[in-house]
């Protein structure tokens, strides 16, 4: 059975969906360019930055990780929210903990293999339905939704979620990712509607 987190929404507000957005059923795709390909021999997982141990995997080592399913709630800044889910991986906090993260790391940076990066306050990592997924709603990922691996971030607009995500850098300066330095948010509550910055 899936853990379900669909109502982490009220610790932000009171409807489970946030303001100015509407509920699709469909699960649209949404990437700033082409679906990446990625060869399963070379492919590679890195954990970098403000660490003691800075971290790599095959695709064979992070799939070998403890991993648990979760039922979320996902919502694009574009305005479209899509309930109930099911996504399998790792959690963030897990990963981090392997690693050991350093006191004065206050921020994250995720890269992807379409040259997409995001980043987010290293405390709005550190929650446990921010997963490193590889299977929704029990297969496999598919390509143009972010497989082999994307990051879901439910409580944060999903520009936040690194599809095709192949490394996070803990960093002790906030710096900005693809969106966020086009005038996106660097924090995107979609409670408080922070689309912009
Ligand atoms: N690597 C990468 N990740 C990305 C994007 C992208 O273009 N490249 N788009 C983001 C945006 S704006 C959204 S809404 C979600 C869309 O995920 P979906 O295509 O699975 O719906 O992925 C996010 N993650
Ligand atoms: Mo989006």
């Amino acid at each position: 059975m899936p853990t379900d987190v669909t109502d982490l929404y009220q610790e932000f507000g009171d409807d489970r969906l946030p303001p100015g957005q509407r509920e699709t059923t469909a699960f649209p795709v949404l990437s700033k360019s082409a679906t990446p390909t990625w060869d399963r021999d070379t492919w590679e997982f890195t954990v970098t930055g403000a660490v003691d141990t800075e971290l790599s995997f095959s695709w064979e080592e992070f799939r070998d990780l403890p991993h648990e399913t979760q039922r979320q709630d996902f919502h694009c800044v574009t305005g479209w929210s899509k309930f109930d889910c099911e996504f399998t991986g790792v959690p963030f906090p897990d990963l981090a903990e392997r690693a050991g993260v350093h006191g004065d790391a206050c921020h994250v940076m995720f890269s992807a293999l379409d040259d997409y990066t995001t980043d987010l306050p290293l405390e709005e990592c550190m929650r446990e339905e921010v997963l490193f997924a590889w299977a929704y709603d029990g297969e496999s990922l598919p390509a143009d939704h972010g497989g082999p691996l994307r990051v879901v971030t439910p409580h944060r607009y999903a520009y936040k979620g690194a599809k095709w995500v192949d490394g996070i850098e803990f960093l002790t300066d906030p710096e900005r990712g693809y969106w966020e330095k086009r005038g996106y948010s660097q924090t995107a509550n979609p409670w408080r509607e922070e689309r912009y910055s």
